[in-house]
């Protein structure tokens, strides 16, 4: 008989990161710190609105690693595959605003979590969910931990899980060609997809969103969901296409909102919604992120979500 305690519903697979998010104080040197890695983000995002999520990485034996795991405890986020290197540092990211938007400056080479490899991966706990999230980003950080993906991926599809992937393409990371490849061989391997419009379009290239969907699911993408920001995002779930329109806020700090999307969508289509209802929740969800400074301390909770939608139904 399965023990069902151990069961989740979500785990995501990356690397978290310190956060040091530029405040809007006078002196632009001024910063606070936060929470961030967008495999992270989004499984804070899920457990804040209901779901059972886990988390599987590596963290450095230090006191960012300490501050990651109390973070996590607090949060309900399960740590099973959650391990430590005593001799590697957990990594760290800066967040400077700008006229073109937010802007990422990475600390983070030979981090703990870029030491993943596929030997080190908690089988367990991959085969003991119902959906696995991914992104490119888990990928981009060293190739033993783009190999950790593919396996996580393989494993969690075999044990019958649906898979979540978030192509989330930093080019300080890797090269674009490099980049491509990989993204688009991982496509072919998830039940959603659930890129960015930006990202879509330089990954494919040119084109538009019709045309980012479309390649998408001939790159084997059972399901996408294409996030257009502040114009909510397009489903297409292979037969049946949508654009599912954004609630309107006045944002403060747009980092972290997608993987706020991506965890309130995995959590509504493992709770029985269609994947269109579970995009207009999203929708919500990934505004009210956007709202508060940082990628985790504006995340919302079911609650919250819910009061938009029920104001926005009456
Ligand atoms: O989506 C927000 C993330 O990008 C941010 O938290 C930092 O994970 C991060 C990254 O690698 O850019």
């Amino acid at each position: 008989m399965t023990d069902t305690r151990s069961l989740l519903d979500i785990v995501a697979l990356g690397e978290p990161l310190i956060e040091f998010n530029q405040t809007r104080a006078k002196d632009p040197r001024d910063y606070v710190q936060g929470f961030g890695g967008d495999t992270s983000n989004m499984a804070i995002a899920a457990a804040r609105l209901g779901a059972r999520a886990g988390y599987v990485t590596r963290l450095g034996g230090d006191s960012f690693g300490r501050l990651f795991r109390e973070l996590w405890a607090e949060e309900g986020v399960d740590m099973r595959g959650v391990a430590t290197d005593t001799d590697a540092a957990t990594g760290v990211y800066f967040v400077t605003h700008g006229a073109q938007g937010h802007e990422f400056s990475y600390l983070r080479a030979g981090s703990a979590a870029s030491r993943m490899r596929p030997e080190t991966l908690p089988l367990d706990v991959v085969r003991s969910t119902r959906l696995l999230h991914v992104s490119g980003i888990s990928q981009a950080i060293s190739a033993t931990a783009c190999d950790t993906v593919f396996v996580a991926v393989d494993e969690a599809r075999a044990a019958g899980a649906l898979v979540t992937y978030d192509p989330n393409l930093r080019l300080k990371l890797w090269p674009l060609p490099r980049a491509r490849a990989t993204i688009l061989a991982t496509m072919g391997r998830c039940s959603w997809c659930v890129p960015s419009l930006d990202d879509a379009l330089v990954l494919f290239g040119s084109g538009d969103a019709a045309g980012a969907v479309t390649a998408c699911h001939r790159a084997g993408a059972r399901g996408v969901v294409l996030k257009l920001g502040a114009e909510g995002c397009i489903v297409s779930d292979g037969v049946r296409q949508e654009h599912v329109p954004a609630h309107r806020v006045t944002p403060v700090d747009a980092t972290g909102a997608g993987d706020c999307f991506d965890g309130a969508f995995a959590v509504r289509l493992l709770a029985g919604d269609d994947p269109f209802t579970a995009a207009a929740y999203a929708n919500v969800a990934a505004a009210l992120a956007t709202t508060g400074f940082g990628a985790v301390a504006p995340l919302p909770r079911d609650a919250d979500v819910r009061a938009v939608l029920s104001r926005a139904a009456a």
